[in-house]
């Protein structure tokens, strides 16, 4: 009896000790679940839950890549922009772009994942990147139309964000926003220009273009909330601020209205407005084109993540340039 109790006490030190760390964590867990609840922002030094870490790492660096292949589709015109300043904005703007990715990157780094890490997933097809990226640049009229479809959706979704929890990528968004404004606005301009000065041949280009895009572009926001496996939990936490349906019904809502302006058709015989609701009811999305596309088998999937590859593999001399580089300074330094 007495050895059994003295077992028993030293069983009971050891898990004495995991009932002290339990008890730290719930403490820690309390903490920042007060914070959360009372709208704090989270560091990067704080203390945080695994799979708040493992979310915010999932989505931005789900975001950074999208950043990044996003560059593709209108590096494609840069060499075929119709003027010196159409060119220079959008040089300017896929500039950005890569800006973005950079930002995303240091954020998420912030929660311990390597750049290499990250790239490694993107580049093995592990990693999602946005939908939308995966559809191609046809005419001069689709840079107009991502600028004001793709950036504007992108910037519904964005502004949000600047809100979110975890302070380093709430920093990254505010700068995000700003310039992703500008990109919306450039794209909204270029079409404007071309329907209200346009030939009958050019105003046709951006209406096909604007069929093209503009599935894809509500798809961004993401499956339907009752199909959204991470929303409830990201909502929760502070990381989503509203929810998928909720923003793809406010950018339709927004985007009719400077249809209406453009002149163009929306591709949708069920858009309408519902007086009852104060909000457009809007035709059945195709999930399945989506999740394809999602899944790796959408027009340029393979052509985009061959892209970055090879961007990858031909900047490697670069990389071991800076090292050496880097490394002779320190040997120097040393020396010194
Ligand atoms: N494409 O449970 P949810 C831009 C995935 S940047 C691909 O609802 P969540 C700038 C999702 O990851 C555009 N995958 O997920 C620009 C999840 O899979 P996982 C990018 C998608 O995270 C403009 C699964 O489906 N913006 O455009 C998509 O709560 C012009 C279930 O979905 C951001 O990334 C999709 N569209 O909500 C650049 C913003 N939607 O990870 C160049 C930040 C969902 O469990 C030119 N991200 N999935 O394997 C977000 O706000 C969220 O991550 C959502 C998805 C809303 C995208």
């Amino acid at each position: 009896m007495y050895t059994q109790a003295m077992d028993t006490m030293g069983k009971d030190a050891v898990d004495g000790e995991k009932t002290i760390r339990s008890a730290e964590d719930m403490q820690r867990q309390q903490r920042f679940d007060a914070h959360i609840d009372a709208g704090d922002f989270i560091e990067a030094k704080d203390w945080m839950p695994d799979n708040y870490r493992k979310t915010l790492v999932r989505q931005i660096s789900q975001h950074a890549h999208s950043e990044i292949v996003g560059m593709l589709p209108e590096g494609n015109w840069i060499s075929r922009a119709p003027t010196l300043k159409r060119k220079a904005i959008l040089l300017a703007k896929v500039q950005d772009e890569g800006g973005h990715g950079l930002y995303l990157y240091a954020a998420a780094e912030t929660l311990g994942t390597s750049r290499d890490q990250m790239f490694e997933a993107l580049h093995s097809g592990k990693a999602k990147y946005s939908s939308i990226f995966n559809y191609p640049t046809l005419t001069w009229a689709d840079m107009g139309t991502v600028g004001w479809l793709v950036d504007g959706a992108a910037i519904m979704n964005q502004v949000p964000i600047c809100r979110c929890s975890y302070a380093p990528y709430a920093r990254a968004m505010i700068r995000i926003c700003r310039e992703e404004s500008f990109h919306q606005r450039q794209g909204f301009e270029a079409l404007l220009t071309m329907m209200k000065q346009g030939t009958d041949a050019q105003k046709a280009m951006v209406q096909d273009a604007v069929n093209r895009w503009w599935w894809p572009s509500i798809m961004m926001f993401g499956p339907p909330d009752d199909q959204s496996p991470n929303s409830a939990q990201s909502m929760r936490w502070g990381i989503k601020r509203i929810s998928n349906d909720e923003l793809r019904q406010k950018f339709i809502d927004a985007t009719v209205e400077q249809a209406r302006i453009l002149g163009v058709t929306l591709p949708d015989p069920d858009l309408k407005w519902n007086e009852e609701r104060q909000a457009h009811d809007f035709g059945t999305i195709d999930w399945s084109e989506f999740w394809r596309v999602v899944g790796g088998d959408g027009p340029c999937n393979r052509e985009r993540l061959a892209a970055r590859v090879k961007a990858w593999d031909d900047g490697a001399w670069v990389r071991d340039a800076a090292l050496a580089h880097a490394a002779r300074q320190q040997q120097v330094a040393l020396a010194a």
